[in-house]
């Protein structure tokens, strides 16, 4: 009998789970029944936009946290598929910090080229998850939520996909309850269109707070304050945006800083971050974590210590993503297929215990950077995944990190050389903080003019 191998999420780490087992077929291997189980009616994740907020078509919660001008917020040279290019996809040159609906393109590219998508059940959502000892198999419980019905099936290995920057982590600041303005957390912005001539208020300061700030900023707020706990982002800020201490309370539409400063507000995002939640998991199968680059109980960032047949994939803390995600799923290709020997609990409770110490000692985000270089390049050289060149993708992030900081309204204008193909990006046509159109067509357009300025 073939093994069967379930998939929960056909976002980017499950499409690299199925991506891993077909390039195994394409060499004529034999490989598992494989079936992916997606609650959207299309694959990508988060990066499959959606403008719903709330509950979707049939009641689900809306997974999708991205927002209409979402441009890459990294150089996508660092994310790249080492076994297909950006040359290859697009047969030329495109800029460094392409916006969202290119990216989609680039991911759906690789994934309809290998004729994955037969393996995917769409509009499924898995519902809950038990584990026989005796048989060693899996029960996934599912919806198939368009025929509004239950049903069982069963797994030899899990593969949870599902993603972490779905669910909100929703703080309570006093007086919130009176704010007569909009209050809502990141997962459900969708532009900066309303914000326009508005004083808006972020709480936190990581990427969600960073990104929205500036694309409210882009876009025509009155003013941006990003709000910070711990740390402030600190880059060099424009005329527009500027960072405050902790916000401690709301009296009406005046919010009271830690420092004892206050400002009146018209809206506030909290960009606070997410919950790593999974409904359709028993407690002993359940990955338990804050965001951090390495989540414990998961031997070699992936496989579920205490239940090795349950896999978890993309659940870091992500400077890497696309080719991250990659290496993880080949690595659990290989164990599923046995090409890979899982060692027993104690030494894969101390590998895991030398990453996490390492983790823990990470002072910067250069560290940060080094660390997961370090960590991918311990699971690419676990599996035949195309070795690339991974200092060079370091250093392009620690240079990102510096073009931030020099200038984040102008970061996303450089261009790096791909280290799987040596292309030198080009330039867009459009500088990024006068490019207000983030469309496919647009992006690929020739012409400078807005295509407001076209019609005259
Ligand atoms: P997801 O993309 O979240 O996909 C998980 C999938 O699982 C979804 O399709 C979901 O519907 C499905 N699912 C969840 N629960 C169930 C269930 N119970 N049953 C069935 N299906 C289920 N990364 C970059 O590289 N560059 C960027 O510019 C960038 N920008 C980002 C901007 C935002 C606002 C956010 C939130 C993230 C961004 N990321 C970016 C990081 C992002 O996490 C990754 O790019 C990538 O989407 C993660 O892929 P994933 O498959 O692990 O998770
Ligand atoms: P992150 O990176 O997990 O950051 C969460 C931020 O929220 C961080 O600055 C936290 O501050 C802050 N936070 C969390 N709880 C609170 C409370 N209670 N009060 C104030 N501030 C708080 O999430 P992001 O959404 O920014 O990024 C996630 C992904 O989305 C990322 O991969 C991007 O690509 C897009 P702390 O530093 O812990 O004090």
């Amino acid at each position: 009998m073939k093994k069967r191998i379930g998939i929960i999420g056909a976002g980017p780490s499950g499409l690299a789970q199925l991506r891993a087992f077909d390039s195994l077929e394409k060499e004529g291997k034999e490989i598992p029944e494989i079936v992916c189980f997606e609650k959207q009616g299309d694959w990508g994740g988060l990066w499959n936009y959606t403008w719903r907020t709330g509950v979707g078509r049939y009641g689900e919660p809306i997974h999708g946290s991205m927002y209409k001008y979402l441009w890459s917020n990294g150089p996508k040279e660092c994310l790249e598929f080492s076994d297909y290019s950006f040359d290859e996809h697009f047969g030329k040159p495109i800029s460094s910090y392409p916006p969202r609906p290119v990216l989609f393109d680039y991911i759906q590219g690789r994934v309809k080229k290998s004729g994955v998508r037969k393996h995917i059940r769409f509009n499924t959502a898995a519902r809950w998850v038990s584990f026989d000892e005796e048989t060693q198999q899996f029960s996934v419980i599912l919806d198939d939520l368009v025929n509004d019905r239950t049903y069982t099936e069963i797994f030899d290995y899990l593969i949870v996909a599902s993603g972490h920057y779905s669910t909100p982590n929703m703080p309570y600041f006093k007086g919130l309850e009176d704010f007569p303005g909009a209050v809502m957390h990141a997962h459900d912005f969708r532009g900066a269109d309303q914000f326009v001539d508005k004083n808006v208020l972020l709480v936190g300061s990581s990427y969600s707070a960073e990104d929205i700030g500036v694309q409210c900023h882009k876009h025509g707020a009155n003013s941006v304050t990003l709000s910070y706990r711990s740390t402030p982002i600190g880059v060099n800020w424009p005329e527009g945006i500027k960072e405050v201490p902790l916000l401690v309370n709301f009296d009406g539409d005046l919010a009271h800083f830690s420092d004892g400063s206050q400002e009146r507000f018209d809206a506030v995002i909290m960009c606070t971050g997410y919950q790593h939640k999974f409904p359709f998991l028993p407690d002993e199968m359940r990955l338990k974590t804050p965001n951090c680059l390495f989540p414990d109980h998961l031997y070699k960032g992936i496989v579920f210590n205490d239940l090795p047949k349950l896999m978890y994939l993309g659940m870091q803390d992500q400077y890497y993503t696309f080719n991250m995600f990659d290496a993880q799923a080949w690595v659990a290709r290989d164990i599923i297929l046995g090409n890979l020997t899982v060692p027993e609990k104690s030494v894969r409770t101390k590998d895991m215990e030398t990453w996490l110490d390492r983790s823990l000692a990470n002072k910067t985000h250069d560290d940060e950077i080094d660390f997961q270089t370090d960590y991918i390049r311990d699971l690419i050289s676990m599996t035949d995944y195309p070795e690339f060149d991974l200092d060079t993708v370091a250093a392009h992030f620690k240079q990102w990190l510096k073009d931030k900081d020099n200038n984040i309204l102008k970061y996303r204008d450089a261009t790096f050389p791909s280290v799987m193909t040596g292309t030198m990006a080009e330039n867009h046509h459009t500088e990024w903080m006068d490019e207000m159109d983030d469309s496919f067509e647009r992006y690929f357009s020739e012409s400078e003019e807005t295509p407001e300025e076209s019609l005259e």
